[in-house]
């Protein structure tokens, strides 16, 4: 894997689950002045939007919503792409502000033998460029494309760097430049933030596109693109379900068992990810008036579907389901019942059924088919009425 050098050298990270030590997590229904949220709508009123500024302030950034203008120009289109079975349009998204401008390249397929419009996914690609390939050449199943047009989805794609590079110096070159005032503060956004704008931009053509169904839009993120995709799905919610694949450290993962990654090797690794105030937490996860249960929790009551992977430790397999698990009670708040079991189920038995869902893969860290055609069973389970 592409663990830092910081691993190998100086952190002896924790893979024994009796060295995990006692924690409390802070309760997701009890606001900070000591009251219980009882119902969806103190829930919606008070408690959500508490926890959206602790998220923000502590770790994501902020998210700037207002901007001056955004075009979308379409770069290339084939109508008969996929031996015919799917219509590609890559399109220019671009958003001005401040003078400045960022520009989104979208790849979307919609299938031609679906009755339109149809719901789709949106992958946030933090991989190769060559994932996302419109012209079919270089097929990849961490973007399966003809698979997800074969169930009768759409399916889209942009890369994390139109945004904000993947690197500590040059994730200023994008969306920042628009925001220059974020630079600046210690809870301002930061190159995750900057991802999750980017799938929110997204979604703001797909909105527009008539071929999307747009309230059925699943976004989707693998590792550091599943940190994003949590927090674009807790920021913005046009997202219909929010799919976090072996996303790890702050993200699906519950910081205070402080197995494998920990919040100070990620913000050593990557200074650019998350706010500065951030840093104060670096081996005082104890201290965060959050951990990662609550931003599964803000996404209720849509349909989240987190993964793991068997070999996949630094991410916390259990870890991820623990996370899941105490988001329980927000979605109780709208009647939705979770179908986790108590105890993590075993490797390859996905919990799909469920408006949380489960599994942890045989296998490596990676985004794979077998994860793919499980998000597409979830997604037809929740929006295909008369799913068996
Ligand atoms: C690792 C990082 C993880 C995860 C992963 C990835 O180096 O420590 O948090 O984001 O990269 O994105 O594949």
């Amino acid at each position: 894997g592409c663990y830092s050098s910081l691993q190998a050298q100086e952190f002896e990270p924790n893979y024994v689950e009796t060295k995990v030590p006692e924690y409390v997590l802070p309760d997701v229904l009890k606001s900070a002045t000591g009251k219980l949220v009882g119902n969806r709508k103190e829930w919606e009123r008070s408690r959500r939007n508490e926890i959206l500024t602790l998220l923000e302030d502590n770790i994501y950034g902020q998210m700037p919503t207002v901007y001056d203008s955004i075009r979308y120009a379409i770069a290339s289109e084939n109508k008969m792409s996929m031996q015919g079975r799917a219509h590609l349009k890559e399109i220019l998204i671009e958003v001005f502000n401040h003078g400045k401008s960022v520009k989104i390249n979208l790849v979307l397929f919609v299938p031609n033998n679906a009755r339109k419009p149809v719901p789709a996914f949106v992958l946030i690609n933090n991989r190769s460029k060559d994932n996302m390939d419109p012209a079919r050449d270089i097929k990849s199943n961490f973007w399966p494309a003809e698979v997800v047009i074969d169930a009768g989805y759409a399916i889209a794609a942009f890369h994390v760097d139109d945004l904000a590079p993947d690197h500590k110096d040059l994730f200023i070159n994008g969306v920042l430049e628009l925001y220059p005032e974020q630079l600046k503060a210690d809870n301002g956004m930061r190159a995750i933030g900057a991802w999750a704008w980017g799938a929110s931009r997204v979604m703001d053509y797909l909105e527009k596109d008539s071929l999307i169904e747009k309230d059925k839009v699943v976004v989707v993120g693998h590792s550091r693109g599943g940190k994003a995709s949590l927090w674009a799905a807790a920021q913005d919610e046009r997202f219909a379900i929010c799919v976090t694949n072996c996303s790890g450290n702050t993200g699906a993962a519950l910081s205070r068992r402080k197995f494998g990654e920990r919040i100070a090797v990620i913000n050593t690794a990557f200074p650019h990810w998350f706010n500065n105030n951030y840093k104060a937490f670096n081996n005082k996860e104890d201290l965060l008036p959050v951990d990662q249960h609550m931003l599964i929790a803000l996404i209720a009551p849509r349909p989240v579907y987190a993964t793991s992977a068997s070999e996949d430790l630094w991410a916390d397999p259990k870890g991820t389901f623990l996370c899941l698990k105490n988001a329980e009670p927000v979605f109780s708040l709208y009647g939705l019942k979770s179908l986790l079991p108590e105890e993590p189920p075993p490797i390859d038995k996905p919990i799909i059924q469920s408006p949380i869902a489960y599994h942890n893969r045989a296998g490596k860290h990676d985004l794979t088919l077998y994860d793919w055609k499980s998000f597409i069973k979830f997604a037809d389970y929740h929006f295909k009425p008369g799913y068996k």
